[in-house]
């Protein structure tokens, strides 16, 4: 076992093309990979949460989120294999863009926004999550919702392209403006409109940035 040297998050839109990087990373590097647990979101014994907060996000957001909000934590804790790790998504980004588009949308309920923050603030407090590197996948609504029909994720076909703004808006605000919450590392901008060669490029290009864990 390794202690954590350093942790690197990728960051996006819905669709912005986070497992690519990944997957890149994974094949081509000596580092800890962590995709996000979307298919424990899609199936907790037999439930899925992911799916109903989709067709009703007024009920079962908060449902979705404090699972989603668990999962997250564990990753960041789970014992690691290499001393560098790369992970989707961050506990964090779960709750300043995800949670915070539901309440902000009018589609979370204020009490079930109070009692997710609590947890939220309860968990930042009290245990230590590092990251210290934030790639961010810059990348238009748009685009995200072209690769989003391609890919044909089943509970995803609802999704409309002012879902994808709000999201891109809120990413905007929190790791370029930084006039929202806390940015708890530093951010590196790959912008990720472009086709795949050109993105892989973009990686290999980024490679040593991101993997020295600086920007
Ligand atoms: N999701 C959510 N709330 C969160 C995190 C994710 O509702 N806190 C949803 C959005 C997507 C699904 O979970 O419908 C998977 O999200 P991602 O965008 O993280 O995963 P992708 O596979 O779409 O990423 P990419 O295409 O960039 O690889």
């Amino acid at each position: 076992q390794f202690t954590v040297e350093r942790c690197i998050c990728i960051e996006g839109n819905i669709a912005s093309g986070k497992t690519t990087c990944l997957e890149y990373f994974r094949k081509t590097s000596n580092i800890e990979v962590l995709t996000e647990p979307v298919s424990k979101w899609r199936n907790v014994r037999g439930h899925n949460p992911l799916g109903l907060m989709y067709q009703d996000p007024t009920r079962w957001g908060i449902t979705l989120q404090t699972y989603v909000q668990l999962t997250m934590l564990d990753r960041h804790l789970s014992a690691i294999s290499a001393p560098v790790r790369m992970m989707e998504r961050s506990i964090y980004s779960a709750k300043y863009i995800f949670v915070d588009n539901l309440y902000r949308s009018g589609k979370m309920p204020e009490v079930d926004f109070a009692v997710l923050s609590e947890w939220f603030e309860w968990i930042t407090q009290n245990i230590a999550i590092p990251v210290d590197l934030i790639v961010y996948l810059q990348s238009s609504p748009q685009t995200c919702h072209e690769r989003l029909k391609e890919r044909c994720r089943e509970e995803e076909k609802i999704i409309p392209l002012e879902y994808l703004e709000a999201i891109h808006q809120l990413y905007e605000d929190w790791l370029i403006k930084k006039t929202s919450f806390n940015v708890p590392a530093p951010v590196l901008v790959i912008s990720a409109d472009d086709d795949l060669q050109k993105m892989l490029h973009q990686y290999e290009e980024n490679r040593e940035k991101i993997l020295s864990g600086s920007n």
